[in-house]
């Protein structure tokens, strides 16, 4: 039968292709009109290798289309943002409205599949919510002995921003129902196009799975950045340590950074701390300690700035990683717009290849301008690199000789820190 995708996001839409892909007749949903002209177009709204080729694909074969209207289908994929609210308290808002929209198309035999990183409790919640929606259906919580109506399961997405169409094939998936028999119906959506193995388990477990994955890379990054604080106050070069370290076989230090961006190693772990927030010491304090970073860097930019007077900044790269277009809850967005803040007299000179204009939050800063490399390496009295986009690794030493450099991301080792 008919899937439904619900938010055709970084998630949503890669998964719709791959079921598209497969041959599913897929019907996608979202609240943006922007977005579900994209797709009808055959178009993606954002930046992904190989996935404008999957979604043009599936749309001309008329495998997939988008619409702001939920249809009825067999089966539910919900793929809405998660965020968090200012108290840090996760707001499952678009999930409710996401339920509020399937529970009068649901019909016995449905399925509901949560997708989006969640609290702990959420796939309950969502089965208690169409419960509450859809009082004449018995919902998979409740079947205690009878037969089931709509079942319901949570399977996190694991993909890699920038590798998402490899990894949503190849990677092995968690699929938690909320009774054997919602995984069991939920892996047979995720067979038809996943070559990993399907791993079945309850719902709680997988959204505790889930949240310990980006809490752990979190808790790691954070090490790494800590060390790089030691590094520094001992006067050692922190890359070579990390370097000579991971030659032990039970060892592998992740990178210094100017901080942790993005939308789920950056949020993920508030989620576990506020289910837990007496337990939860350790991965609060890596929180802090990342959050911390682009702080740190702005301060050290501003003490290279202060040898180069009157002479111009660069920036290379505004993504919140390397290789993508992402700038969401970037690290070196923050770093950037923290400096314009410091040296308010100072040019700014950034380079992005990965964008083609500056986000309104930086634009509106008349010092920060967005140039080529050759220019910023020309102009600038002061070279930072705050993400290790591959097309940077080829600037040389002869490019940065003379230049105050301050490289976040262990680049460039060599000149400067
Ligand atoms: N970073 C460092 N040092 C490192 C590694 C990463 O500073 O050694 C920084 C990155 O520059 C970036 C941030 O951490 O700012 C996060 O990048 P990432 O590559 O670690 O992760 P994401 O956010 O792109 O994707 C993560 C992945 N989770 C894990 O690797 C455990 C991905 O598999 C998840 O699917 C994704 O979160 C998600 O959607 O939850």
């Amino acid at each position: 039968g008919k899937v439904a995708v619900v938010g055709l996001g970084y998630i949503g839409l890669p998964t719709a292709a791959a079921l598209a892909t497969q041959g599913v007749e897929v019907r996608g949903v979202d609240v943006n009109t922007d977005t579900v002209r994209a797709v009808n177009r055959g178009e993606v709204p954002f930046a992904e290798p190989d996935l404008a080729v999957a979604v043009s694909g599936a749309v001309s074969m008329d495998r997939l289309r988008a619409s702001t209207r939920m249809p009825e289908a067999a089966a539910y994929i919900i793929a809405v943002p998660t965020p968090f609210k200012q108290d840090r308290q996760p707001d499952l808002s678009h999930v409710r409205a996401a339920a509020e929209e399937i529970a009068p198309r649901l019909r016995p035999g449905a399925l509901v599949i949560l997708e989006s990183t969640s609290p702990p409790g959420t796939t309950l919640r969502v089965s208690e919510w169409l419960a509450e929606l859809r009082p004449d259906l018995v919902l998979a919580h409740q079947g205690a002995a009878g037969p089931v109506d709509v079942h319901v399961a949570y399977c996190p997405e694991r993909v890699l921003p920038g590798r998402i169409m490899i990894e949503i094939v190849t990677n092995d998936r968690v699929i938690g129902g909320i009774t054997p028999a919602c995984a069991q119906r939920a892996a047979e959506i995720y067979r038809t196009f996943a070559q990993g193995e399907l791993h079945l388990t309850d719902a709680g477990t997988a959204e505790l799975t889930k949240l310990a994955e980006n809490a752990y890379r979190d808790v790691n990054i954070a090490f790494a950045n800590e060390l790089a604080l030691v590094a520094e106050r001992l006067g050692v070069e922190v890359w070579d340590v990390i370097e000579l370290a991971n030659r032990h076989p039970r060892v592998q230090i992740l990178r210094p950074g100017p901080g942790v961006g993005g939308h789920c190693v950056a949020v993920d772990p508030w989620f576990l701390v506020s289910a837990a927030p007496g337990d939860t010491r350790l991965m609060r304090t890596a929180r802090e300690v990342n959050d911390a970073r682009p702080g740190q860097v702005v301060r050290w930019i501003v003490e290279a700035a202060r040898a180069r007077p009157g002479e111009p900044v660069a920036c290379f790269g505004l993504a919140f990683k390397a290789d993508v277009d992402d700038l969401r809850e970037s690290p070196a967005v923050e770093v950037v717009t923290g400096l314009a803040a410091a040296l308010p007299d100072v040019p700014v000179l950034v380079v992005e290849p990965h964008v083609r204009k500056l986000p309104a939050g930086l634009a509106a800063y008349d010092q920060v301008r967005l140039v080529g490399a050759a220019a910023a390496l020309e102009r600038a009295g002061v070279i930072a690199l705050l993400v290790d986009h591959d097309e940077f690794a080829g600037i040389g030493p002869d490019h940065l000789a003379g230049a105050e450099v301050v490289d976040t991301r262990g680049v460039w080792r060599g000149p400067g820190r």
